[in-house]
């Protein structure tokens, strides 16, 4: 396949300013015919050429007159036109079959609905386009189809008009203002319910709002509506934007290759980010539809008011979009807390990504299919560097940068060059050397040494900076790194100020005054910077500021440290002192002022990957091991604080409050410890508490715990979970989920079973994840060291390639993690790569995983 490259960009040769669409709709069998008014760009001689996917020219018109079959071409897909003049009309009619589209990329039927993804490039599927983000237009929208099966039509922007005709079909007319790339288009038609709401924004005017499903999932979109609200609200109050229809649609589709899509004025859900009730929502359901509803609607304006050049600049809008979802949910719940999670998931997906085979730039220089950059890269490390430049800055200065980066490239498809350009002048700030954490891939690692002159009574903290090299970028130069450091003073158990440090040479030295003695290094404060950092901090160090520690997050980082040495110290064969975890731990459970949440976060015990990255080389199995021991010794040593924990959590009734939350998080945690202890009663107060659970947080909490565990209540509990879901996917997706990601000895031969299911399914993105991406993040399992578990994955990848390429695609890389393995391990799973590889009519998206995992 051919490689794009960012150096190649050209601004387009034609432009459309307008185009209208008129649908005649079907599962079967749908018509589209394209209207569209185009202008020549520039002064140049090439033809008009659209591209397309799949699709053959039913008829071609320019300036109302049909074309002869020589008049036009077909090159790899696309319909090339030679045209004379600067401005012409030009129509395209074509026939698609929605019902048989198993790619979910373009025009597609779930469920019984019709809906569209266009995201990157699925609009080439629905009609002959210029399929580029840098092509605006303003779009009118016709569409018809049976008014029994499809009584709702829905379409971008805002409704004109709509009638009945004959044969019992109907059709209604969409019209959408605002000029946008077709990437953003979207149309639904189906047997829909609403919940309609509506929003005053801040000049007064009345948007109508609706989150359209099934009627019998109507219950379950309150907490969507009311994440939608205040999303709203949240980005008038803290960016200063308004939304600008009158209507805005969600719309939720079962069967979906994302997580959502941001469709002008219509926004396309999976069903699993909109639908939330205590019966079938864990909290971090309930968080992310709030997090992703807010993520959608903020791209309005970071998106599709002011959109993106080319693909590569895909985290100008992704980067930025999910920094301001993650403030937005600092600001609904605890920003504490929110961090944390935040963090863990950088380090579980990106640093992971940045250390292997598939590294690349935040602003990538090339791709095969941009499918496939829909990464943890482009969308966590790129909310990190607007992080970045956002404390840099300060808030005023910040808020000064965006409103610049809006009012200047509103309507405009813009660059990640923009955007710096714009913080630069709107915050007055130099970001010269700043800009290459959009070119340079790799996690920094820093190394910080402190060290102590009795004589000048002078601290002095020495930082060290190195980024490792990745695919074609073997030397690297040195970042700017903003670390927030304190120094507290063991004597007075407090610090002299927070200060931030600027870090931009590859070695610097910072002095610090009025030090008695050598202080303790509290670094990277708020994880202000995506860096590993090293230090040679004690393990009394850590435990002091895993107790005093007035950053939340440097609290829970030294708690996760202190962990770390002890688990990679075992790994290693080495006598190491557990006690100090021990304590910790018990300082931490018995602190009657901290937020049980946030307790919670700080006890668990980091992840076997996490582990694992701390290695030259992961060992799966002694990892496992030595976390599950230390997980046995903190059960049985503090057993009564945790059987006191889970007692007094338990909540009378259900409530959706961070409080609440936080409080079934730490009963979760406290269950665990309790389990894993020994305890007799262990198995049977899991089973309790499944039972008895009156919302879905807790019973699929005491349901993993049991299914990480051999007891005869995991049989029990596992079976009437699956009664009493099989009808309900998204819960039914828990009970696969659950069963992949457990600490079962057995779970490589259970997932394969799962696997052949009656309720499993290649159709459903969802369902596919739920049981091999689980099973692909569960460390133990699927490094098993006969390589079964990567044969599993490998058969799923081929299988579910021919039907859909880009989500057969994202479970690749976990197979190319091969150098960090052992030799037995990367053999086999180099040998799987090869396999996929082998195979006949592969997609581009799998091959470009596959083979740049395996260089
Ligand atoms: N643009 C979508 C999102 O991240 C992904 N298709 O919101
Ligand atoms: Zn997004």
């Amino acid at each position: 396949p051919a490689i794009i490259r960012r150096a190649d960009y050209r601004v387009p040769d034609w432009l459309i300013p307008d185009i209208a669409l008129d649908f005649d709709l079907d599962a079967a069998r749908t018509r589209v015919w394209s209207d569209m008014s185009v202008a020549r760009n520039g002064d140049h001689d090439r033809p008009l050429r659209l591209d397309g996917d799949g699709l053959v020219p039913l008829a071609v018109k320019v300036d109302g007159r049909t074309l002869n079959e020589t008049e036009w071409t077909l090159e790899a897909g696309a319909l090339v036109v030679p045209l004379g003049g600067a401005t012409h009309k030009v129509e395209v009619l074509v026939e698609l079959a929605p019902e048989s589209n198993s790619k979910l990329m373009g025009l597609y039927a779930s469920g019984g609905l019709l809906c569209t993804q266009c995201e990157a490039e699925g609009f080439r599927r629905i009609t002959f386009f210029p399929d580029r983000p840098d092509i605006l237009s303003r779009y009118s929208v016709k569409l018809t189809a049976d008014k029994a099966r499809y009584p709702i039509l829905l379409a971008n922007g805002d409704p004109v008009e709509q009638g009945d005709l004959e044969g019992g079909r109907h059709w209604a007319l969409w019209n959408d203002p605002f000029p946008k790339p077709c990437y953003l288009f979207a149309l639904v038609a189906g047997d829909l319910a609403c919940n309609a709401d509506r929003f005053v924004t801040m000049s007064g005017r009345e948007v109508a709002l609706g989150i359209w499903v099934r009627e019998a999932d109507l219950p379950r979109t309150d907490h969507a509506m009311q994440a939608l609200k205040n999303s709203m609200a949240w980005d008038e109050r803290v960016y200063g934007r308004e939304y600008d229809l009158d209507v805005f649609n969600i719309v939720a589709v079962a069967d979906f290759n994302f997580g959502a899509m941001e469709n002008k004025g219509l926004n396309i859900f999976n069903s699993r980010y909109i639908l939330a009730d205590p019966e079938t929502a864990t909290d971090i359901d309930y968080d992310g539809v709030e997090g992703v509803v807010a993520h959608e609607y903020f791209h309005n304006w970071s998106g599709n008011r002011v959109t993106c050049r080319d693909w590569f600049q895909l985290s100008l809008k992704e980067g930025f979009t999910v920094f301001r979802d993650q403030n937005f949910s600092a600001d609904m719940g605890s920003h504490a807390v929110k961090r944390i999670e935040d963090v863990r998931i950088l380090r579980a997906a990106q640093f992971q990504e940045d250390s292997g085979p598939l590294a690349h730039p935040v602003r990538p220089e090339s791709y095969m299919e941009i499918s496939n950059f829909y990464t943890a890269t482009i969308y966590n490390k790129g909310a990190e560097l607007i992080r970045m430049m956002a404390l840099m800055l300060g808030a005023e200065r910040f808020r000064a940068g965006t409103d610049l980066y809006f009012d200047r490239h509103d309507g405009e498809a813009a660059t990640c060059e923009d955007f710096v350009r714009a913080m630069e002048e709107g915050g007055e700030i130099d970001l010269g050397q700043f800009r290459r954490w959009y070119e340079q891939a790799g996690t920094p690692h820093v190394r910080a040494l402190l060290s102590h002159d009795p004589v000048s009574r002078t601290a002095e903290l020495l930082l060290e900076q190195s980024v490792p090299p990745t695919p074609g970028q073997p030397d690297k130069r040195p970042m700017a790194i903003p670390l927030r450091v304190a120094l507290y003073d063991p004597a007075t158990g407090s610090h002299h100020g927070d200060e931030l440090l600027m870090l931009t040479e590859a070695q610097q030295r910072f002095t610090f005054d009025n030090f008695a003695s050598l202080p303790i290094l509290s670094i990277n404060r708020g994880f202000s910077a995506p860096v590993i950092v090293e230090t040679n901090r004690s393990q009394a160090d850590l435990a002091f500021l895993s107790a005093h520690d007035d950053d939340p997050f440097a609290r829970y980082e030294a708690m996760q440290q202190l962990m770390v040495n002890v688990l990679v110290g075992q790994v290693a064969g080495q006598s190491v002192d557990v006690s100090a975890v021990v304590d910790a731990v018990r300082n931490t459970i018995t602190d009657p002022l901290l937020d049980p949440a946030f307790v919670a976060e700080a006890v668990r015990l980091p992840s076997e990957a996490y582990l694992g990255d701390q290695m030259k080389q992961v060992d799966p199995d002694a990892i496992h091991a030595a976390r599950d021991a230390l997980q046995t010794r903190l059960g049985a040593d503090l057993e009564p604080l945790w059987r006191d924990i889970h007692a007094r959590t338990k909540a009378n009734g259900f409530a959706v409050s961070p409080a609440a939350k936080g409080a079934r998080k730490l009963r979760n945690v406290a269950l665990l410890y309790l389990v894993a202890s020994g305890a007799d009663d262990g198995p049977a107060i899991a089973y309790g508490q499944f039972s008895d659970a009156d919302n879905m947080t807790e019973r699929q909490s005491a349901l993993a715990t049991l299914a990480s565990g051999t007891s005869p209540e995991r049989e029990a509990a596992l079976d009437i979970f699956y009664n009493r879901y099989s009808d309900d996917a998204l819960t039914l997706d828990k009970w696969f989920q659950t069963q992949a990601f457990a600490f079962h000895p057995d779970t490589v031969e259970l997932v394969a079973e799962l696997g052949q299911h009656k309720a499993f399914t290649l159709n459903n993105p969802n369902r596919v994840r739920s049981l091999y991406g689980a099973f692909a993040g569960n460390q133990w399992a699927f490094h098993h060291k006969s390589g079964k578990g990567y044969r599993l994955v490998a058969d799923c990848i081929i299988a579910l390639d021919k039907l859909n390429p880009q989500t057969a695609a994202r479970l690749v890389p976990p197979l190319g993690r091969w150098k960090r393995f052992d030799e037995g391990r990367a053999a086999l799973m180099r040998a799987e790569l090869q396999r996929i590889l082998n195979e006949p009519g592969l997609s581009k998206d799998v091959t470009e995983q596959a083979s740049k995992s395996l260089e």
